[in-house]
């Protein structure tokens, strides 16, 4: 009966915006305050489009859909394309990203080029998850290297593919890790490799983003309830702050400065939130300094716990054995791999998610809807500091 209680409180609270779930909960639970292409459309293109084009088949080797038949697709402005949209995924080699890819693949409009640190990992699991060759392509990319994600950023400027969609969905979670761990270029792994790695990667493709002539062009960074400290699951101690941020401007490294952003001692599920909340904060900067000039859609979300996936490897088996459950039974916050890639699918493609700045969730139909981010996660001010430091740390300013 107690846990059919705790069961329903908590059930209306995933459910609901952030907003409404504070209000409703202020004297808290637990004691917490919750406050590929077969046609170009050149009619709507540039010249240079056109010579892009060309460029493009002459370099294409592989994946090139030859059978899929000319996806007409319109948005909302009325702009129509007769080719398949090009989408990079990064961390596709399993979990929420895998299903992502799978779910687009599948409608046949998409071509994805998996993002992956581990190329026969990502082969075999597009295989095992039943994609069609002609709908993906494996690309190296190790988030954890910032020269990997430079690398990276060369290889597909040479594949002269177009690029219409970034999903930066890859992460790593170390809530047992002792002591840290770095990055080749020596920051502390989770935020190096979750949020710097992605804030270099999305940096150097955004003029292909800008030079994208799909109708929608979007540049998505997954986020996460738990780096939102107004809800419950944020409130789950060690919670995500980035304090003043002096262990992000001394370089997370370690030996002259913390390798936590706020500059405290080490704790890995908390830099990982930490590194949440950066996805976030960064998705909101980006959107504030070019949506308006680029057009570009710049979205976050939380895709519901995905309580079976690799990214709780690390974590006891005990705690491996009961998450599942507990997200399914007590938090109902679970939500299956499949329906979660339904859901950044719908991030990337659908037409009614063109809303620029957006941080989606899904309530309990599986419904999406406009989320509230935590006060931290929505502050400008850090966010333009979390910005200048960053650009600093991966060698653009
Ligand atoms: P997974 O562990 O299944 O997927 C993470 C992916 O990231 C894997 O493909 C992994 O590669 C890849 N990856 C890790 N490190 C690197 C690196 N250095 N370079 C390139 N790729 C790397 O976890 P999820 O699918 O759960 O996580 C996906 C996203 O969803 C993350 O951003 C996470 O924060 C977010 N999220 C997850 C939730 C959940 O409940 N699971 C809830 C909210 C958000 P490899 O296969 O080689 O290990
Ligand atoms: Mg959480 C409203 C309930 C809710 C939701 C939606 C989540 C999601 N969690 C909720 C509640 C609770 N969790 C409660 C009440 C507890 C204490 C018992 C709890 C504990 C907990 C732990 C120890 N939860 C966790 C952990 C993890 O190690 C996971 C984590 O923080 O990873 C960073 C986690 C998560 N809970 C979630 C989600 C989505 C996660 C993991 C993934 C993520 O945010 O990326």
């Amino acid at each position: 009966m107690a846990l059919q209680a705790t069961s329903f409180s908590l059930h209306n609270l995933v459910n609901l915006p952030a907003k409404t779930a504070g209000s409703s909960m202020d004297s808290g639970l637990f004691g917490v305050s919750l406050s590929d292409h077969r046609k170009l459309d050149f009619t709507s293109s540039s010249s240079r489009t056109k010579m892009e084009f060309t460029r493009r088949r002459a370099f294409r080797t592989q994946a090139v859909a030859t059978t899929a038949p000319a996806v007409i697709w319109t948005a909302p402005e009325g702009k129509k394309t007769l080719r398949k949209g090009s989408v990079i995924i990064t961390g596709a080699s399993s979990g929420l990203g895998l299903a992502t890819a799978k779910a687009l693949s599948e409608t046949g409009k998409w071509h994805v080029i998996m993002a992956c640190r581990d190329f026969l990992k990502a082969e075999r699991a597009a295989k095992s998850a039943g994609m069609s060759k002609e709908n993906y392509t494996v690309m190296h990319l190790d988030l954890s290297s910032l020269e990997s994600v430079r690398q990276f950023v060369r290889n597909f400027k040479q594949s002269g593919r177009p690029l219409d969609v970034l999903v930066c969905n890859a992460a790593v979670y170390q809530p047992t890790a002792k002591e840290p761990t770095f990055t080749a270029d020596g920051i502390e792994l989770s935020v190096g490799t979750n949020h710097l790695g992605h804030f270099l990667l999305s940096r150097l493709l955004l003029d292909d983003l800008k030079q994208s002539d799909y109708p929608s062009k979007r540049l998505i960074i997954v986020g996460s309830i738990t780096g939102n400290t107004n809800t419950l699951a944020g409130n789950v101690p060690p919670k995500a702050n980035l304090g003043d941020m002096r262990g992000l401007a001394g370089g997370l490294n370690g030996l002259n400065s913390s390798a936590m952003i706020d500059g405290g001692d080490f704790d890995g599920a908390k830099a990982y939130k930490d590194s949440k909340v950066c996805n976030m904060l960064t998705m909101q900067e980006f959107h504030r300094r070019y949506h308006e000039e680029t057009g570009i859609t710049f979205a976050s979300l939380y895709p519901g716990c995905i309580a079976t996936t690799g990214l709780f490897r690390e974590h006891i088996p005990l705690f491996r054995l009961l998450f599942p459950p507990f997200q399914k039974f007590i938090t109902k916050g679970y939500v299956s791999e499949e329906e979660s890639g339904k859901r950044l699918a719908q991030v990337v493609s659908d037409p009614s998610l063109t809303k620029s700045g957006v941080y989606w969730s899904w309530n309990k139909d599986s419904a999406s809807f406009e989320n509230q981010l935590s006060e931290e996660a929505s502050d400008v001010a850090k966010a333009r500091k979390v910005w200048e430091i960053s650009e600093k740390l991966v060698g653009l300013a």
